[in-house]
């Protein structure tokens, strides 16, 4: 019988010897930082462990450009060892208990049993994600053209079909979200009416939004531009949003960080879709150029944490029905993608925790006041504030890494999974 490598609780727990006394002094003097200012680090620290974001089933394998892809070693070949992979990273992060799983890269071949292997290793099923933006092997139409939104009914037919067989495979999972992003567009001007297009994404949405059990959502996600380079169907939150109106209370939009323009405001797109009532979740990762290929919090981290200065104050102010998805949507292409995605988990905590140090009240007074400088620095206290030994501290106290990287590199599992794991010829992980 094989064995497979896992890092044990009791190693954590030995490494967290080496981190135990700064951490330790620096959480006292944080706390009484925080003191001064009203703040109450244990309240502080419950919120960091409550914070869950959970991992894409594709961004254990290493992604790639259409240039190229670098594989890394002891990659994961099939959706059971991606799985060990994602629970290795919740081990020390313990802030990724759901995974979210694409079809048909990652479908399985009994729901159930994958249930159970993923139980056993304390993970659940987030969002479901179709996939008809590329042709299966065995695929009897062609999505060339597009998929929901093609000319030809049959061609819809069939996507549709796949979005509810998604569903289906989701319900055995415990899902309770299915996302669709479709590359559906166009690349010559006149290739496409735009109006027609987007009726029939609405008419096979409907189809899709019949299969929802009642205590589904479906998220709409849009993208600028990619695969289509001049025209794309779901194109922006305008779109989404009236997309989700159309169809009705369970659709709501999902905001992928990386599918915007260069400079537009994306905390004031999160703002706008809390007061509508449709804002489904998120894809988070990072951009500078064009899509979402760089890691959570790596380039933009105030734009991140003004993003969950808008959760925060909805979630403060009691929104009704409050209850967005996170999720992490990342390709990894130069780095150990269990490394990305533990630090990207990370980052998103810090943000969410720092949100909650923003002085509400002195901010509303600033904006009342017209106040500028005053509301800019009340953010910026916040931000600026370096909450590491909380999180940190939420980590160790769930059984986790104070120093997940550090952790991680000490127990040698990649190069354990390098033995385990002999390269598999061709195998294609996700290019976000
Ligand atoms: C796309 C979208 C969408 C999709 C993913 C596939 O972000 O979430 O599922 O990439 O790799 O860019
Ligand atoms: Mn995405
Ligand atoms: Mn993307």
């Amino acid at each position: 019988m094989t064995t497979h490598f896992e890092i044990n609780d009791n190693f954590i727990a030995e490494q967290n010897q080496k981190a135990k006394a700064w951490l330790e002094e620096d959480y006292e003097h944080l706390g009484k930082q925080l003191r001064r200012r009203g703040l109450n680090i244990e309240d502080l620290t419950a919120k960091a462990q409550a914070f869950q974001v959970a991992v894409p089933s594709w961004g254990v394998g290493t992604g790639g450009t259409r240039f190229a892809r670098f594989p890394g070693i002891g990659e994961p070949r099939g959706i059971y060892e991606k799985l060990a992979d994602c629970a290795t990273i919740n081990k020390l992060v313990r802030a990724t208990g759901a995974v979210s799983l694409h079809i048909p890269w990652d479908k399985p071949d009994n729901a159930a049993t994958l249930k159970s292997y993923a139980s056993e290793r304390g993970l659940t099923f987030d969002a479901m994600n179709s996939n008809t933006f590329q042709d299966q092997a065995d695929q009897k139409l062609s999505y060339r053209f597009g998929s929901l939104t093609h000319p030809d009914a049959a061609v819809r037919a069939q996507a549709v079909e796949h979005n509810i067989e998604c569903i289906e495979i989701g319900k055995t999972l415990g899902s309770k979200a299915h996302t669709v992003w479709i590359g559906d567009g166009g690349n010559f001007a006149g290739q496409q009416h735009f109006r027609k297009t987007l009726e029939r994404y609405l008419e096979s949405m409907r189809e899709i939004y019949k299969a929802l059990p009642d205590d589904w959502r479906v998220f709409m996600e849009h993208k600028m531009y990619e695969p289509a380079f001049y025209s794309t169907v779901i194109n922006d939150w305008g779109t989404s949003y009236f997309c989700a109106t159309q169809l009705g209370e369970k659709a709501k939009c999902l905001v992928d960080l990386g599918h915007h323009a260069p400079n537009v405001n994306i905390e004031m797109i999160v703002a706008r879709l809390i007061q509508a009532g449709k804002l489904g979740g998120f894809h988070f990762n990072d951009s500078k150029y064009g899509d979402d290929d760089l890691d959570a919090g790596s380039i933009k981290p105030f734009q991140l944490f003004l993003i969950f200065n808008e959760l925060v104050d909805a979630q403060t102010d009691g929104t009704p029905d409050f209850n967005p998805a996170y999720m992490l949507d990342q390709s990894h292409n130069v780095t150990d993608p269990i490394e990305s995605l533990m630090m990207s988990a990370v980052e998103l905590q810090r943000a969410y925790v720092q949100a909650h140090l923003v002085d509400r009240a002195v901010l509303t007074e600033a904006q009342e006041n017209c106040d500028p400088m005053r509301a800019l620095q009340t953010l910026k206290q916040a931000f600026t504030m370096d909450v590491a030994p909380i999180i940190a501290a939420a980590r160790e106290r769930a059984g986790g890494a104070i120093d997940p990287l550090a952790t991680y590199r000490a127990s040698q599992y990649r190069q354990h999974k390098a033995a385990e794991r002999p390269a598999a010829i061709g195998i294609s992980a996700g290019i976000v």
